[in-house]
This record gives structure tokens, C-alpha cells and sequence, in this order.
């Protein structure tokens, strides 16, 4: 076993966590980052060690907030690897293999997999399916997940079927102008979404709180929540006041370079509940 497979098994040992509620699975930053696939971003310049540098940082954060993290090492075939919550979706019951959009990225999954499938059963997206994780969006017992072009609707059946047995149900929901429905909508708190309503239909969550994001701040929508933390983007400080106006904590962390790549906070995790979690 590699060290760095011995490493990661280890990891998943129950007794090694300390309690920690949640896990994430990361994976460093490729250095063929520059050769990913934008959509509604323009290409410009990324700083390869200012993007490593923030994504260690990201990681650290993530363990400040109580999560234990495993790093996956980069990889050189894959610039968008970085941005592991495409390839996979981790319920409490079961983990999927999504069978992303961009051809580019359809073999990214397999160390990811590797992982989950420690953990979880692990079920599969089929051909001709396409499903990146970006497009889904869990709050209870519902499954938003984005009609884009990286997630079509024979994947969203299938993610219908595989979840069934359950008790969760998927819901389509159209978007515009964004790469994911989470470019567009997260879950910030437990009966709270933070909103870009320009990029979404707002009708579906019509169920929760709403805060929309502010003026000027419009790819602010999307933070990683974790129980009752919330890690956020240090760009977006009118949403961010928003937020914390509403009660939320906010933790923040710089990730501009991977901004670059058209990411945001959720992508670079998957996080998985240990147990019992708000
Ligand atoms: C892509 O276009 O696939 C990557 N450059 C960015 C993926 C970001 N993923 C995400 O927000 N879930």
C-alpha cells in the first residue's frame, strides 16, 4: 500500500477522529490547473502556488471548524481534480459515482471513489447520464439538483432512482448563466438559502429563508456549511454582512486563484456526517 493509501486508511479508523463530527475528502490542487474547462469565466492568468498555498489554507480551515480532512494527492491528468465535489456524492445511506458533464473530467473520480467506497455503498451514474455534484443540492429528505449542461435529465432520473430507497426525492430546478446550481444556491443554515435569483428559479425553495446575495457580489451564493459553521469566500463582505446579520458565523478563507478555475468553496470537499448532524 502507497503511503499515502496507508495514510488515508488509517483515516477512516474510528478511533482516530477525536470525535470530530464530519470528514472531508479534498484533493490537492493539479498543477495542470491553468488546462481546466471554464464555462461563464473568462480565462485568465492562475497562480499555481498562490492556488496550493489556498487550498491548504482552505483545508485548515475545514479542520478549525471540526472536520477532519484527507488529502488526496494531485494529479497531473486531471487539472479540475482539485474540485472533487463533481465526481461524487456522499449521502448519510449511500455514496453515488456521478459520471460528470465535461469529457475532460469523466475519469477524475476513481481515488475519490476509492475512499467513499470505504464508507458507504457505492452506486453509479450510467451512461448516458451526466451528473456533476456541483448540480446537487441536499436540505433533509429533498435533492435539488440544476439543469445545466454538465447534468442532464437522464442523470437526474437516475440519481431519482438510486435514492428512492431512502426516502429522498429529486427535484429539477432550472438555471442560467451559471456553471451549477450551487454556483446559484447553498444551504446556509438550517431553514436558510443564500440565493443568486438572477442565475435561479427561486420558486423551489420557497420552503426556507431566503437571503439573497448583494449587489456586485453576484457569484457570492455558494459557502460550505458544516452543522452551525458556515466557511465563506473573503470577496463577497456585503453577502457575508448579510449572513452574519441573519445570526450565521462566518469563517473565512481567500480562494481567488481557484475562483480563476470557475470553483468556489463547495467544490473542493465532499463531506461526510459521522453521525448524527444538523
Ligand atoms: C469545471 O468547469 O468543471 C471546473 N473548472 C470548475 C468546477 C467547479 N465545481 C463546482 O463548483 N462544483
Amino acid at each position: 500500500m502507497a503511503a499515502h493509501d496507508a495514510l488515508c486508511a488509517r483515516s477512516w479508523d474510528t478511533t482516530a477522529y477525536n470525535g470530530r463530527m464530519w470528514t472531508a475528502i479534498t484533493r490537492d490542487v493539479s498543477p495542470a490547473l491553468a488546462k481546466c474547462e471554464l464555462s461563464f469565466v473568462d480565462r485568465t492568468p492562475i497562480d499555481l502556488a498562490r492556488a496550493q498555498a489556498q487550498h491548504a489554507a482552505y483545508c485548515r480551515a475545514l479542520e478549525s471548524l471540526g472536520c477532519e480532512v484527507i488529502r488526496l494527492p494531485a494529479d497531473a491528468h486531471f487539472p479540475d481534480s482539485v474540485f472533487v465535489e463533481d465526481v461524487a456524492l456522499a449521502f448519510d445511506e449511500v455514496a453515488i459515482a456521478t459520471r460528470p458533464g465535461a469529457d475532460s473530467r469523466r475519469e477524475e473520480g476513481t481515488k475519490v471513489l476509492e475512499q467513499l467506497g470505504m464508507v458507504r455503498p457505492l452506486r453509479r451514474i450510467e451512461a448516458p447520464g451526466t451528473l456533476d455534484g456541483g448540480d446537487v443540492l441536499r436540505i433533509g429528505k429533498r435533492v435539488f439538483v440544476g439543469r445545466s449542461a454538465r447534468s442532464n435529465p437522464e442523470g437526474h432520473a437516475q440519481l431519482q432512482s438510486l435514492l428512492a430507497p431512502w426516502g429522498y426525492t429529486v427535484e429539477s430546478v432550472s438555471i442560467r448563466d451559471c456553471l451549477h446550481l450551487k454556483s446559484a444556491v447553498t444551504q446556509v443554515a438550517e431553514d436558510t438559502v443564500l440565493i443568486q435569483p438572477d442565475w435561479v428559479d427561486v420558486t423551489p425553495f420557497a420552503a426556507y429563508r431566503q437571503l439573497t446575495v448583494a449587489p456586485g457580489e453576484a457569484h457570492a451564493a455558494n459557502a460550505v456549511r458544516m452543522g452551525q459553521a458556515l466557511l465563506y469566500p473573503d470577496c463577497f463582505p456585503q453577502t457575508q454582512a448579510r449572513l452574519q446579520a441573519a445570526g450565521i458565523a462566518v469563517t473565512t478563507v481567500d480562494v481567488s486563484e481557484l475562483q480563476k478555475a470557475e470553483g468556489a468553496v463547495t467544490c473542493c470537499s465532499i463531506l461526510l456526517r459521522r453521525g448524527e448532524a444538523a
